[in-house]
């Protein structure tokens, strides 16, 4: 009991000091990333545009690193969303579908503009769960797994809102994975 409770104290005490380093451990000539295009390589049109949005929005947020238009950038993301897939998950007693899983996966590399090398190169897949219909906003469900239900911005085509989700969910994922790369 008690040497687990000196392994999560410095479990804590390390990672408390892996976020004062962040920047530190920043190689010093990468200062900012551009997430200039989107690679579609699915049906699905609106993709491109929304993983830009999302991405950016979501580097914003996080200000770890400076998000600069292309050609002001010290690096890139290139990020190609390689596959989108939808199966049913779990089926009612009369067997139709009461929840479709929709899967995606994005090719990322992180791109060094400066030495012209990848600093990483990596597939990130993520799902989300949607309903085949009814209102989202509604249904009692957590849909965006935010930890609020039905609150003002689930709102929209469930399967529309899942992508959403899922590319947040991978944003998420590509800001871990620079941060890890520092
Ligand atoms: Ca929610
Ligand atoms: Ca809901």
């Amino acid at each position: 009991m008690k040497k687990n409770k000196t392994l999560i104290f410095l479990a804590l005490l390390l990672s408390s000091c892996g976020i004062y380093s962040f920047r530190g451990n920043l190689p010093a000539h990468i200062n900012s990333v551009a997430i200039p295009a989107v690679i579609n390589q699915t049906a699905e049109i609106e993709v491109a545009d929304l993983t830009i949005q999302l991405v950016t929005e979501y580097f914003v947020a996080e200000n770890v690193i400076r998000v600069a238009s292309e050609g002001n950038a010290d690096s890139d993301l290139q990020i190609t969303i390689s596959r989108i897939t939808d199966r049913p998950s779990t089926f009612t007693l009369q067997e139709r579908v009461e929840e479709w899983r929709i899967d995606i996966t994005a090719k990322v590399v992180w791109y060094d503009l400066k030495n012209n090398k990848p600093l990483f190169e990596k597939d990130f897949s993520r799902f989300a769960f949607y309903p085949p219909g009814g209102d989202i906003g509604s249904d009692g469900v957590d849909n965006d797994e935010d930890g609020s239900i039905d609150e003002s911005d689930e709102v929209g085509d469930p399967r529309t809102f899942a992508i959403r989700t899922t590319i947040q969910k991978i944003s998420e994922d590509i800001l871990n994975e620079v941060v890890s790369t520092w």
